[in-house]
């Protein structure tokens, strides 16, 4: 992309709205503009963001043998009567009524509409286990909607579904869900720790919810600084192996990490001192496993080995992309702006000119920009005409990992620089030794991508980053 043809409407000043860094840093990248309270329009730099987190989130969750699909945002509240959540929902709930007067909601979440699927055309236990999810926006009227897509309004989720025979396989498909989730945060360069939680309006005994540690969290936590430590690496699942998973759970979930909401003083104490802390995190993920809460009540029945009718067993399963994007600015930024880990970042390197028009600067940088295209690397070069400091501004607030500055002085001598956004760090390359650089720097975040996608799915998703 050249930036004089992109739309990047980038504020110098600091919106006096925004009180936290992830906040700010969106709408001063002009990543976000709110549309009204806890709603926002994604410009074009903060769509590609949440792309490349639903890709990633779609990737993983293929990977471990789940089945996208799409359900609409907008729900009838009958189903909602059914399994008696309408009432007890409350004002979180945007309810509207169409021409006829038939009563309508904004999912905030979609068990009913999933059960409701479900019961339609799964009839026997050969059909399971079965796991579908969707992303898509949930409305959830939050009485204080903050933060910017922290605690939105509209936000968007990924929320998967699980259906078994038995607790045993639905705790397997919970298990899975876990591992899947570290994986995932893993590669958006975050550390979510799976914690103790509570049930909520969705209910189960089961549950753990996923936080990233940061100061601006939402959330009071409590853990054991052994949990820091782990990290779930590029070490290979077999998402069918029961006993696989179980001990990537036990491992990632039995040293003492709890929300508030379940925190045990008395076995927060039996942790060594010098490793109990209490701090602040933002919740990026939530698992459940709730038995027949749902299939009850709505009529989700298989028929067994022995001809019996049975309720099956579920879980719910969710992601907060949307949230994804503030923890992960939360985690990775300085003073000058957001630093993207490699995995997310909107585009992997920028090219600064600074000398548009001068002729040999002008050629060097087509070239650049037109070989990282051919390498499959997604350049943004400010083709501005424009002063120097003004781009690396810009170039640092919006936190592209890498920037290639080309310049008149360094092309005599044959090199451009290479600078890390992170480190700062300069280093003076051939122009094809610095692409070679980029080539490997990315390698690791390309392997897995799309290997298990549908050509169709793949095309789909690739024409719009
Ligand atoms: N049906 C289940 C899971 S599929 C569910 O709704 N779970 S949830 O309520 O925990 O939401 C899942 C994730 O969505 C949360 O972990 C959080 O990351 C995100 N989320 C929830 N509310 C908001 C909100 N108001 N703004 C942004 N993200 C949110």
């Amino acid at each position: 992309m050249r930036l004089s043809r992109y739309f990047l409407p980038v504020l110098k000043e600091n919106p006096s709205e925004a009180q936290i860094v992830s906040h700010r840093l969106m709408l001063r990248a002009g990543m976000i503009k709110q549309a009204s309270a806890g709603i926002y329009s994604w410009l074009p730099l903060g769509f590609k963001v949440l792309r490349r987190l639903e890709d990633i989130v779609h990737e993983e969750q293929v990977r471990a043998g789940h089945v996208p699909m799409l359900m609409p945002t907008l729900q009838s509240a009958d189903l909602w009567r059914e399994s008696g959540r309408y009432d007890d929902y409350g004002q979180e709930m945007l309810r509207i009524s169409d021409r006829h007067g038939r009563d309508m909601l904004y999912g905030p979440t979609n068990e009913e509409l999933i059960t409701d699927i479900f019961r339609s055309h799964v009839g026997s236990y050969k059909d399971l286990p079965l796991t579908l999810y969707h992303i898509q926006w949930k409305f959830r009227d939050e009485i204080r909607p903050r933060f910017g897509v922290m605690r939105g309004r509209e936000f968007f989720m990924k929320d998967g579904y699980t259906f078994d025979l038995t607790k045993e396989d639905a705790l397997h498909a919970y298990n899975r869900h876990l591992v899947s989730y570290l994986r995932t945060y893993e590669r958006m360069g975050l550390q979510a720790i799976p914690m103790r939680a509570d049930g909520g309006p969705i209910g189960g005994d089961y549950t753990h919810e996923f936080l990233v540690l940061a100061e601006t969290g939402e959330s009071e936590v409590f853990y054991d600084s052994a949990v820091t430590d782990l990290s779930f690496g590029d070490r290979e699942i077999d998402y069918d192996d029961v006993a696989q998973c179980a001990g990537v759970l036990e491992e990632f979930t039995s040293k003492y990490a709890r929300t508030d909401e379940t925190h045990d003083l008395e076995l927060f104490n039996q942790v060594p001192m010098d490793r109990q802390r209490v701090a602040r995190g933002i919740e990026v993920g939530q698992i459940f496993y709730f038995g027949t809460k749902y299939s009850e009540p709505l009529g989700a029945v298989v028929q067994g080995p022995d001809g019996k009718q049975v309720p099956v067993h579920m879980g719910s399963h969710g992601i907060g992309v949307s949230r994804l994007i503030g923890a992960i600015i939360e985690a990775n930024h300085d003073d000058n702006g957001i630093i993207w880990p490699e995995g997310v970042t909107p585009f992997h390197a920028g090219i600064v000119n600074l000398k548009q028009g001068d002729a040999e600067a002008d050629a060097a940088c087509e070239a650049l920009y037109k070989s990282l295209e051919a390498a499959g690397l997604e350049p943004l070069y400010d083709d501005r005409d424009e002063r120097a400091g003004g781009k690396f501004a810009t170039m640092d607030l919006i936190g592209l990992p890498w920037r290639i500055t080309v310049g008149p002085r360094g092309l005599k001598n044959g090199v451009v620089e290479l600078t890390s956004r992170r480190t700062g760090q300069s280093e003076e390359l051939p122009p094809k030794e610095a692409i070679a650089r980029l080539i490997d720097i990315y390698a690791p975040h390309k392997g897995h991508t799309f290997e298990h996608w549908e050509p169709m799915a793949r095309q789909s998703f690739h024409t719009w980053l």
